[in-house]
This record gives C-alpha cells, sequence and structure tokens, in this order.
C-alpha cells in the first residue's frame, strides 16, 4: 500500500496566524476560569462526536444534579438551538451559541455566553461542544474539567483515530451501552485504547437511554448528588 501523504506543519495554514489564535484563546479561557472561580461556579466542557449522546447525558446529568446545584448548560451548535430548547424543556437555563461555520466552540464566545447568564444564581455550568472530536481539543475554554463522550454505535476505532481528544480530557464517557451488543463493538478495547493514549483519563460507561453508569459519571466528574 502507498505512504499515507502527511501534511507538513505549517503547510495547510499559516502556523503563526494559527499560534496568535491558540495563545489568545488560552489568554480568554484564563480569565473565563478566573470569573467562574470567583463565583464560585464549576464548569464542565463536554465534547465528543455528533449524535454521540452529549445532550441525552445532559439531560441524565441535570435531572440527577439539580435538587443539589442550580445549573445552566451553554449549548455549541453550528446553527440550531435545538439542544438549547431540550435543555430548557427540563427546566435548566440555557443558552445556544451559534458558531456558524466553526467547528468548536472557543474562549471567546464562551466569555460572551457567561456575560448573558446570571451567575450569582449558579453553581454548575455544563458547556456542551459542537459536535466534533478533533477542533474542540484545541481551544479549551476555562472549564474546570473536559470530558469526550463516544458511543459504541461509532464503531470500534473512534478512539484510535481522535488522540487529541483523549489527551485533552480527564473523563471519557462510551454512550449507547445498550447498543454494544447490537453494534459487535467491543467495550473494554475502547477503554484500553483511551488508557493507552492518556493513561489518567477515567473512563466510564453509560447508556443515557437506561440510565447506567450516569452516578458513576457524577463521582468521576467530582459532583455529588
Ligand atoms: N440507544 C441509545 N440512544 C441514545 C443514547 N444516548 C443518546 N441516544 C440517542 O442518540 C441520538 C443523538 O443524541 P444526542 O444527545 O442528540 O447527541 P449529541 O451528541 O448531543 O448530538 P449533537 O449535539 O448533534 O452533536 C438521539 O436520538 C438520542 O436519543 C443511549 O445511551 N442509548
Ligand atoms: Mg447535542
Amino acid at each position: 500500500m502507498p505512504e499515507p501523504i502527511v501534511a507538513e506543519e505549517g503547510e495547510v495554514f499559516d502556523i503563526e496566524l494559527e499560534e496568535d489564535v491558540l495563545r489568545r484563546n488560552r489568554e480568554i479561557a484564563d480569565s473565563n476560569r478566573r470569573l467562574l472561580d470567583e463565583k464560585g461556579i464549576v464548569a464542565i466542557d463536554v465534547m465528543g462526536s455528533v449524535g454521540s449522546g452529549k445532550t441525552a447525558i445532559l439531560e441524565s446529568l441535570s435531572e440527577a444534579l439539580k435538587g443539589k446545584y442550580r445549573i445552566a448548560v451553554i449549548a455549541g451548535d453550528v446553527t440550531t438551538s435545538i439542544d438549547a430548547e431540550r435543555m430548557r424543556k427540563r427546566g435548566i437555563a440555557s443558552i445556544q451559541v451559534n458558531t456558524g461555520k466553526e467547528c468548536h466552540l472557543d474562549a471567546n464566545l464562551v466569555a460572551k455566553a457567561l456575560k448573558a447568564l446570571d451567575l450569582n444564581s449558579l453553581d454548575l455550568i455544563f458547556i456542551e461542544n459542537v459536535g466534533n472530536l478533533i477542533c474542540p481539543a484545541e481551544f479549551p475554554l476555562g472549564a474546570h474539567k473536559r470530558m469526550v463522550v463516544v458511543s459504541v454505535t461509532e464503531g470500534e476505532y473512534m478512539v484510535s483515530k481522535h488522540p487529541f481528544m483523549f489527551m485533552a480530557s480527564q473523563v471519557a464517557v462510551i454512550n449507547k451501552m445498550d447498543m454494544a451488543k447490537y453494534m459487535g463493538v467491543d467495550p473494554d478495547s475502547l477503554e484500553r485504547e483511551a488508557k493507552r493514549i492518556n493513561p489518567k483519563i477515567t473512563v466510564v460507561r453509560t447508556s443515557a437511554k437506561t440510565g447506567e453508569g450516569i452516578e458513576e459519571l457524577i463521582g468521576a466528574l467530582g459532583l455529588k448528588r
């Protein structure tokens, strides 16, 4: 088989421009973190591919946690407000951020969303990133934890193919466990692969449909019921 063509560093984009953008993003992420800490709010960046179940997991987590924490969701999406509406239907304050063509949220968009929320009346903010397993990894938002959601319906290679996302996260969720037997995907091998890429990552298996693993996920995120 012929060797794959690999882009040299700086070949695809102007590398200096990219470094400037990433540095500015980090500065704004640091300022988001300072603001959150000042207000005593914990923020969690929820990343993962399209349809892996990010919103469904946030629905389950919010339901389980809303007696204990005052929760809001910042929902990132390219164009629609569907996810923010889903959370609002459950009585969770929610702000939609549309990125237009961009495949990830950035710290500046999150800063804007934080301005629009009443931070004095919140304890916990979930930030649902745009559905994508590549771009969000490079753009920290100022959250205290980053979690990546994959699902067994995405097949057996989605962890190995996206190492940066697993390196950037503290918690990995393998969702749609109720579908594992139909898909013939082995969750043990997904977990092994995630831990090979990032030995410090905590892996939790969930089903947003049956509620499996939601309690364990609450613990893995450092939250309490
Ligand atoms: N069977 C099963 N279906 C699930 C589970 N979690 C989510 N789903 C379904 O998968 C589909 C996508 O779920 P979402 O929560 O919208 O996924 P998402 O990651 O937020 O998607 P985007 O925001 O579009 O990237 C929906 O039809 C959910 O009902 C699960 O654990 N088991
Ligand atoms: Mg969603």
